[in-house]
């Protein structure tokens, strides 16, 4: 019987194959770095997020794909990042969905009040159909939704007094995203809702210019918010998304591996974002706490004065997002929570 002795030529001209296909393979992928625009500090689990996708775009481009994030608005604040994004000048921007209703009103339906009990039943409608029709929407404004990341359950913090009963909200000046659900929503509890950009909110806040604010607790804790806000009412009036949005005009001359690779990686760094966003947000109220804040939650009959106070939002708010996005995300809930 023929012992097979692999001949040293034979060996060569396998290793040679190979180096060229893994050649070919890396030849799909260009030498570049993908600049990602935020608003947030570096630390934040966006930062986190933001890691393992650049790991996995280096991994499976043999080293030629990037992500570099930009932290603290260097590369300007949501709107300015997201006119970037769609001029091209910035390959990304990873936003709250809010500034970008302005842009796609279809995605106003995540701004109104009180919407998704539970960051589960949000993961399971954002990733599934109902989120793949929003991603539609996006390529007409110039932008591709990688993945959705996680901005969080959002809660009101003031200067001025503790918020226990709808009465409470009177009178208080409110930043709030610059989106007209949420100028209109915190209008009808009876503050004096002021829209500024995400990167003038701890100035005014400092300055008085404004009383109030409301976030989800890890951009409360990035921005140091709490250093001069004194009162944290667990209102927990909204969950909103984040979208990581592409530039269509860059995205459009990368090649389809280089395109599966970003959507793939994206993913990979919304589940660590997610991941770290929920578990440190269950040690913030502890945090906040420790550092002066004095938090309050909200009686239930008084939540539920607040609730449907709120409640005329959804018809004022219908005209402008429409009704099928409305419909889509409101018979998916119900599917979710199976009634
Ligand atoms: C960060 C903002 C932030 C948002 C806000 O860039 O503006 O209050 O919650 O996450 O998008």
């Amino acid at each position: 019987m023929t012992s097979f002795k692999p001949s040293f030529k034979r060996l060569a001209t396998a290793v040679a194959i190979g180096l060229l296909a893994a050649g070919a393979a890396n030849a799909q992928f260009q030498d570049r770095t993908f600049r990602m625009s935020n608003g947030v500090g570096k630390d934040h689990p966006m930062g986190h997020g933001t890691a393992k996708m650049n790991a996995c775009t280096l991994e499976k481009s043999g080293g030629k794909m990037k992500v570099q994030g930009y932290w603290d608005f260097q590369l300007g604040n949501d709107l300015q990042g997201l006119q970037a994004t769609r001029s091209g000048t910035v390959d990304m921007v990873n936003t709250s969905t809010a500034p970008v209703a302005g842009v796609v009103p279809e995605l106003g339906v995540f701004d109104l009040p009180f919407l998704f009990n539970s960051e589960k039943e949000a993961d399971q409608l954002l990733d599934g159909k109902v989120g793949d029709w929003f991603n539609a929407k996006m390529p007409a404004a110039g932008l591709i939704n990688l993945a959705w990341w996680e901005n969080g359950f959002r809660h009101m913090t003031n200067s001025k007094r503790p918020v226990n009963r709808l009465e409470d909200f009177s009178g208080i000046k409110m930043r709030v995203m610059q989106n007209k659900i949420y100028i209109d929503t915190f209008n009808t509890l009876g503050t004096n809702a002021v829209p500024l950009a995400f990167s003038e909110v701890y100035s005014a806040l400092e300055t008085k210019t404004v009383d109030a604010q409301e976030n989800p607790f890890l951009n409360i804790q990035n921005m140091k918010f709490y250093e001069v806000q004194k009162y944290l009412t667990l209102t927990k009036h909204s969950y909103s998304p984040n979208m990581l949005l592409f530039s269509k005009k860059v995205w459009d001359g990368l090649s389809t591996q280089e395109q599966a690779v970003l959507k793939e990686c994206a993913a990979q760094g919304r589940d660590v974002q997610r991941k770290i966003n929920r578990e440190q947000s269950d040690a913030s109220v502890a945090f906040f706490k420790s550092q002066g804040m004095q938090v309050n939650e909200i009686p239930a009959a008084e939540m539920t004065r607040i609730r449907e106070r709120t409640k005329v939002i959804y018809e004022q708010a219908a005209k402008t997002i429409g009704t099928e996005p409305t419909n889509l995300v409101f018979n998916e809930l119900k599917r979710i929570r199976g009634n």
